[in-house]
C-alpha cells in the first residue's frame, strides 16, 4: 500500500522551515527539526521519503548529517537535497560528493523548490515501489524467493553469532496436481492464493518470515524459536489449511490440507533434528543456510510417506 509522502526539513532559522513548508505544501506530510543530531534521529525514526537539509547549523552541521545517514544502511536510500546560503561550487560538490541529489540556494524560488522535491519524491516512491515489487510473489503476496534467501542468510550468520534457536518450517499443499487437473488452474491459483493467506496469519511475529519457495510449496521461517515452538506453529498452520475447507474430491483427504517439514536448530536441545549424522557435524558449523531447507525437505519427504496432512521434524 502506498502511503502518503514523508519529508523531512531540517534548518536551525525557524522562518527558513516556514518558507520551505509553504513552497511544498500539498507534497507531503511535513516535519521538521532546528539541530542536527535531531534530524539524524527524526529520520532514523520516521524513515521520511526526502530531506531537504540546511549546510550551516550550530552543533552538527548539515554535511555531517548527510554523511551520518548516507553511512547508516537504515537510512541510505533517503534522498537527501540540500538548501543553503552557501552555495560556492566546492560546497556543492562537497554536498553532492557526500551522497545529496540536490543542492539549492538560498534565498529559494518556491515553485523550483517545489519542483525539485516532487521529482525527488516520485523518483524515491518508484525506487521503494520497485524495490517491494523485487521481494514479493506476485501471487500470493507472500515474501518470494528473493527475499526468502536473503533471509535465511542474514538470520543463519545470526545464529552462528548468538547460538539462538532458529526454525524453519517447509510447506507442501498434498495433492495439489490432482486438485489442478480435476478443478482447473485458475481453481489452483486461487487455492493458492487462500492457503498462503492463512500461513501469513500463522507468521504472527514481526520477526517470522512466510515466503512461496515455488510452486505450491512454501517456507515459514522462525527466527528465535526452539523446536517446540516450530512444532506448535506447524501444528497451527495444519489446522489453519483444514479450517479453510477447500474442497478436494481428487484427495483421499476430501479437503485441502499440507505437509510441513522442520529444521530446528536449537543449542540447548543438542543442534539439529533429523539430520542424519548429526554428531558428525558440530551444531552450527559445517551448515549453510540453504543445507537448512535439506534438513526440512527430508521431513517433508517423511510426513507426505506418513499419510499427509502432518508435520515432520
Ligand atoms: P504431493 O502430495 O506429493 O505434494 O503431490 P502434488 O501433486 O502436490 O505434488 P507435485 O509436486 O507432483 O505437483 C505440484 C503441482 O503444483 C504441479 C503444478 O502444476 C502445480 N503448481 C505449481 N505452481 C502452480 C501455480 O502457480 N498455480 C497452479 N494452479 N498450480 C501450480
Ligand atoms: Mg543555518
Ligand atoms: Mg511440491
Ligand atoms: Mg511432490
Ligand atoms: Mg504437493
Amino acid at each position: 500500500m502506498e502511503h502518503a509522502a514523508t519529508i523531512l526539513i531540517v534548518d536551525d532559522d525557524v522562518s527558513a522551515v516556514r518558507t520551505l513548508s509553504k513552497a511544498i505544501a500539498g507534497l507531503g506530510r511535513i516535519f521538521f527539526a532546528t539541530q542536527g543530531d535531531a534530524a539524524v534521529e527524526l529520520a532514523r525514526d520516521q524513515k521520511p521519503d526526502l530531506i531537504l537539509l540546511d549546510a550551516e547549523m550550530p552543533g552538527i552541521s548539515g554535511f555531517e548529517v548527510c554523511r551520518i545517514l548516507k553511512e547508516d544502511p537504515s537510512t541510505s536510500n533517503i534522498p537527501v537535497i540540500f538548501v543553503t546560503a552557501h552555495t560556492e561550487t566546492d560546497r556543492e560538490e562537497e554536498g553532492l560528493a557526500l551522497g545529496a541529489v540536490d543542492f539549492i540556494g538560498k534565498p529559494i524560488r518556491p515553485a523550483i523548490v517545489a519542483a525539485r522535491v516532487k521529482t525527488h519524491l516520485y523518483l524515491k516512491l518508484a525506487m521503494d515501489r520497485l524495490n517491494r515489487q523485487a521481494q514479493t510473489d506476485g501471487m500470493t503476496g507472500l515474501a518470494n524467493r528473493r527475499a526468502l534467501d536473503q533471509t535465511i542468510a542474514r538470520e543463519w550468520q545470526s545464529v552462528l553469532r548468538t547460538q539462538r534457536a532458529f526454525s524453519l518450517l517447509l510447506l507442501d499443499i498434498d495433492f495439489f496436481k490432482r486438485y489442478n487437473d480435476h478443478y482447473g488452474h485458475l481453481m489452483g491459483d486461487e487455492c493458492l492464493i487462500a492457503v498462503a493467506r492463512a500461513l501469513a496469519g500463522c507468521a504472527e511475529r514481526p520477526m517470522d518470515l512466510a515466503a512461496r519457495y515455488g510452486g505450491e510449496e512454501f517456507v515459514i521461517v522462525l527466527p528465535e524459536t526452539t523446536r517446540d515452538g516450530a512444532c506448535q506453529v506447524a501444528t497451527k498452520i495444519i489446522e489453519s489449511v483444514r479450517a479453510l475447507n477447500i474442497p478436494h474430491a481428487a484427495s483421499e483427504l476430501g479437503i485441502v490440507t499440507v505437509s510441513v517439514g522442520a529444521a530446528s536448530f536449537d543449542a540447548d536441545s543438542g543442534g539439529w533434528s533429523l539430520l542424519e549424522n548429526a554428531s558428525a557435524n558440530p551444531p552450527g558449523l559445517k551448515f549453510s543456510a540453504s543445507e537448512l531447507l535439506c534438513v526440512a525437505d527430508k521431513a517433508l519427504y517423511a510426513a507426505k510417506q506418513a499419510g499427509r496432512n502432518s508435520s515432520r521434524f
